[in-house]
């Protein structure tokens, strides 16, 4: 369980954070068996409602609670049939003649889960703030300006000080490549970050669960009495609105002066795609409508993106067509040309976006933009006639099969190589120097942060330092698409040089 696992820095995507046992303090929780007696209660419940969890553990819920807001939940419950979602209410008076509560119900295993806080007086209707969100977003030209639209919106409803998108790579690191903040803070866009930050089963977790906030990470969490039930199970909090998060985390948040934390999972095709990360420099708890609005809105987003990046894909399929029809006629009719690198560049890195290209035919070489040098090419060369003959080859770690590489890792740390020719020898090689990228931090570095027991490990900067040497010697790889675009331009190319190598036979003889 979560309760006796000592976390640090090496074990932390082990740490079981949906069972840590304990809730934040702006809400409480009450747990009910399927025959509806309380069998787990967070120990703040009295602050909020006067009963203790002495006063309700084991009891029927019907003794406690008032007549009609047990029957509200349990309409809302029967709608839930046993799905993974949660069901939520406003204003409901959980106590006769009392004051509402925003609840939320939800099962865990066989267990009924309700939680609740003050009501807001917040008569926001989400559903109309969230349509005029869309609306607005559905008029961002391109996907720069629909990501960026997407923080400001986020931004503009919750009120927090900084709305990151924050969207992850194949391995689980993650980049910051849109913003919204408040003026006068340092900006964190385009920065990277390692995978540990967000480990694999907080991935899983946000994957189920799209919301969650830290309302404030200086509050002391709340245990839940019993924490383990006589079977020593604890309570399986993945869906909680209350779940206090892992101390890690916390640490890591406090470590970079953020007073509470909100994100908002961003999910396409069925994949966690990124997060709306936010930080505010001061405690902040949305209101519950503003919090149910925005994570509708994160959904709305999610499929509005997925559509996008659809349309850009077909967009980019009818691009990369045209690229091979205009390298085929082109070469055809000069075929000089295909020896000339900088002319290959201008028509290829517009769907496949390299730093540099190197062409190899008949023995010469041809070079253009960042790549590595002549000799170093020749190298090259050898070293794929043992790896790619007749397919497409790609690395993003040159330096991985060729050690020398290493050497000119600035220049060319990853490549894509298309074959001209059957037999070895002739190729067309696109270039990508390494990804890492100089960043200027803004902001005082001299500030005095007292750091919690991982030290300043826990800290963006040194995040993105760590990112920086797990990257180091690498590029940014070539994607599916571009590796399926590289192979149709293979067919292409090999089509024409098969033709010119036949009219060259003709002439001899
Ligand atoms: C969770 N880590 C998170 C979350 C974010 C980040 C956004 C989601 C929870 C939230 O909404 O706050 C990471 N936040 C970032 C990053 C930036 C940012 C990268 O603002 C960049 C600007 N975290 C670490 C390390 C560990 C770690 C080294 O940095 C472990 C060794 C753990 N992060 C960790 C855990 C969670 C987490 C366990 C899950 C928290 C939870 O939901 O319980």
């Amino acid at each position: 369980t979560g309760a006796d696992f000592a976390v640090n820095l090496t074990n932390c995507d082990r740490e079981p954070i949906h069972v840590l046992g304990t809730v934040q303090p702006f809400g409480f929780l009450i747990a009910l068996t399927a025959d509806w007696l309380v069998s787990r209660v967070s120990a703040n419940s009295a602050a909020f409602i006067g009963l203790s969890p002495d006063d309700m553990l084991g009891k029927p819920v019907s003794d406690l609670l008032d007549a009609d807001a047990i029957h509200a939940l349990r309409n809302r419950i029967t709608l839930l049939r046993g799905a993974d979602s949660v069901e939520r209410i406003f204003s409901l008076p959980l106590m006769s003649g009392g004051a509402p509560f925003d609840v939320a119900v939800h099962f865990s295993g066989p267990l009924v889960v309700i939680e609740a806080e003050p009501a807001s007086a917040d008569e926001m209707e989400a559903s109309s703030t969230v349509r005029s969100m869309v609306a607005r977003l559905a008029q961002a030209d391109g996907m720069t300006a629909f990501l960026r639209d997407g923080a400001r919106q986020v931004r503009a409803l919750t009120g927090f000080d900084r709305v990151m998108v924050y969207r992850f790579a194949d391995g689980g690191d993650g980049e910051v490549v849109a913003e919204a903040l408040r003026p006068g803070i340092d900006s964190f866009f385009g920065l990277h970050y390692p995978a540990s930050d967000i480990p694999v089963q907080a991935r899983a977790l946000y994957l189920r669960n799209i919301f969650r906030v830290i309302a404030d990470v200086h509050a002391q969490p709340v245990p839940i009495v019993p924490t383990l039930d006589p079977t020593g199970a604890a309570l399986d909090m993945s869906l909680c609105l209350t779940r206090a998060v892992s101390p890690i985390h916390i640490e890591y948040l406090r470590n970079m002066g953020v007073g509470a934390s909100l994100s908002i999972s961003i999910i396409v095709e069925g994949r966690l795609w990124g997060l709306f990360a936010c930080h505010h420099y001061a405690p902040r708890l949305p209101t519950f409508a503003q919090r149910s609005a925005a994570e509708l809105f994160g959904q709305i987003f999610s499929m509005m993106l997925e559509s996008r990046e659809r349309a850009e894909t077909a967009d980019y399929e009818g691009k990369a067509r045209q690229v091979a029809d205009r390298l085929m006629s082109a070469v055809a009719q000069d075929h000089d040309l295909l020896s000339n690198a900088r002319w290959l560049g201008d028509i290829i890195f517009d769907t496949i976006p390299a730093d540099g290209v190197g062409v190899y035919i008949d023995g010469q070489i041809s070079l253009s933009g960042l790549t590595p040098d002549t000799a170093a090419f020749a190298g090259i060369v050898s070293m794929l006639n043992r790896v790619a003959a007749s397919q497409v080859y790609t690395t993003d770690a040159l330096g991985r099969v060729l050690p020398e590489a290493a050497a000119y890792a600035d220049r060319a740390s990853g490549l894509l190589a298309i074959p001209l020719s059957r037999r070895p020898r002739d190729y067309v090689v696109l270039f990508r120097a390494e990804q890492l990228r100089a960043v200027r931090w803004a902001g005082n570095q001299d500030k005095h942060i007292e750091y919690g027991p991982n030290g300043p490990r826990l800290t963006p900067r040194k995040s993105f330092e760590e990112w920086s040497e797990l990257v180091k010697g690498t590029a940014l790889p070539f994607a599916p698409a571009q590796l399926r675009v590289a192979e149709a331009l293979r067919t292409a190319l090999l089509e024409v040089v098969l033709r010119l190598s036949d009219s060259a036979d003709a002439e001899r003889q």
